[in-house]
């Protein structure tokens, strides 16, 4: 298929999509707004419509909370009954959105709206509105960036305490799956609506359902302190990929606040404390990888999965450790479509799982991102022609068979459409 032809096919998902409001993921499987695709959603707008892509950053700050968070999942009350969880099982939740008359999750995701705010702005031509822009822009994501640092912090580190698999983005990865060893349950009873459209075996098992509502019933508990949720909860974690985008954030983030005569938001000093501890924390010499570190147990969880790698778009990781963790990674995934989320050998490893193996088109984004960023500029460009290519002859799943190249889970997916722009766009 021609570039034009792909490039025009995803325009058309990212209109269909458009709620007037903001962009869904996908109409048929979550009808809301959520904080990382519409990050993602942005920087493929920036290519064709600067001014959507703008008011899609906008409106995940509308649903900023007053200590500065910024949700995971902005509820759309015309489509409450089409996706379960809704608003009624994060009941604490909504007191602590700024704006009363929007209904959120309790949870966030990684830091991704303040890169792509800072990406969007600098696709604008015009100084004065790239300066407006980052202007009614930073309060919003400076609040995002220091609430992570300041209200998701443990004692001793300064690396963002995660508490939700949800607000990882990566639900049933191998890398929790601590949490359903823990067989925690929910109170209220629940129905799952998200196989309704997919198939159930592309979909979280019901054991992880349990854990995912059991968690939110812990956290809405604790009106959403980490300090009380902790005291109670079996989940904590630093996510390799959290951490990596937090500090991207907070570099971005500094980079807007210069643009604007600002003094810097976050200091060399606090970057290099935090790069110190990601080293520390999140490297595991044995598999030669970057993990994950369970807060609760004290350990590191020693999964290989591509979580590592897309950790490269965060700037921290030196080029020679990125050149090993790569060449480590994908001789794992040898013969599979890149990137595997799980390398196909592992024993979690499933092809349509969801998490658990599938490609994903923002995942490839960020660890091509990370390798050009670390100087393996032919690795970068084959990663993205390989994503193009997947794209070109599987459409716009939500993710990608490794093994088959095939689409699953839901269709004319926003994030593959906004990934697919931005490649295409530089070239790719
Ligand atoms: C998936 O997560 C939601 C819960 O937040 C779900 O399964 O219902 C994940 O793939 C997540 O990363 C993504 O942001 C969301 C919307 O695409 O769907």
């Amino acid at each position: 298929m021609p570039d034009e032809r792909l490039a025009a096919d995803a325009r058309r998902i990212l209109r269909a999509n458009d709620t007037g409001y903001w962009t869904v993921p996908s109409a048929a499987q979550y009808p809301h707004q959520w904080n990382w695709d519409s990050a993602f959603v942005a920087i493929g707008l920036a290519t064709f419509d600067w001014d959507r892509a703008a008011a899609e950053v906008d409106a995940v700050l509308r649903g900023r909370w007053r200590e500065g968070m910024l949700p995971h999942v902005r509820y759309d009350p015309r489509h409450l009954a089409d996706y379960f969880p809704g608003p009624d099982r994060w009941p604490r939740a909504q007191a602590h959105v700024a704006d009363s008359a929007v209904r959120t999750s309790g949870i966030t995701n990684p830091p991704m709206v303040v890169t792509a705010a800072f990406l969007v702005g600098r696709r604008q031509p015009k100084r004065e509105r790239r300066l407006a822009f980052w202007r009614r822009t930073y309060p919003g994501l400076l609040g995002f960036v220091e609430y992570l640092a300041r209200r998701r912090r443990l004692r001793g580190s300064p690396l963002v305490a995660v508490v939700h698999p949800w607000e990882s983005g990566w639900d049933n990865s191998p890398r929790w799956d601590h949490l359903r060893a823990a067989r925690l349950r929910p109170r209220r009873p629940y129905t799952r609506q998200d196989a309704r459209g997919v198939p159930a075996s592309d979909r979280p098992s019901d054991a992880d359902y349990d854990g995912y509502l059991a968690l939110v019933e812990l956290l809405d508990d604790a009106d959403y302190h980490v300090g009380r949720y902790r005291a109670v909860a079996p989940f904590c974690v630093h996510d390799v990929l959290m951490d990596a985008l937090w500090y991207r954030a907070a570099r971005d983030l500094c980079a807007i606040a210069e643009a604007l005569g600002e003094p810097p938001p976050v200091s060399k000093r606090r970057l290099d404390r935090f790069a110190a501890a990601f080293e520390e924390r999140h490297w595991d010499p044995d598999l030669g990888l970057y993990v994950d570190w369970d807060c609760a147990a004290g350990r590191r969880i020693a999964r290989p999965t591509a979580a590592g790698l897309a950790a490269l778009a965060g700037g921290l990781i030196g080029p020679d450790r990125a050149a090993a963790t790569w060449e480590r990674y994908t001789a794992l995934c040898a013969g599979a479509h890149a990137v595997c989320t799980v390398p196909p050998g592992d024993p979690a490893f499933d092809a349509r799982r969801y998490w658990r193996g599938p490609v994903w088109a923002p995942v490839n984004w960020l660890v091509a991102d990370g390798l050009a960023a670390a100087g393996l500029a032919m690795e970068a460009a084959g990663l993205r022609a390989g994503t193009l290519d997947l794209v070109r002859e599987a459409g716009f799943g939500e993710y990608f068979d490794p093994l088959t190249g095939a689409p699953c889970g839901a269709g004319e997916f926003s994030w593959t459409a906004a990934v697919t722009l931005d490649l295409l766009a530089a070239g790719a």
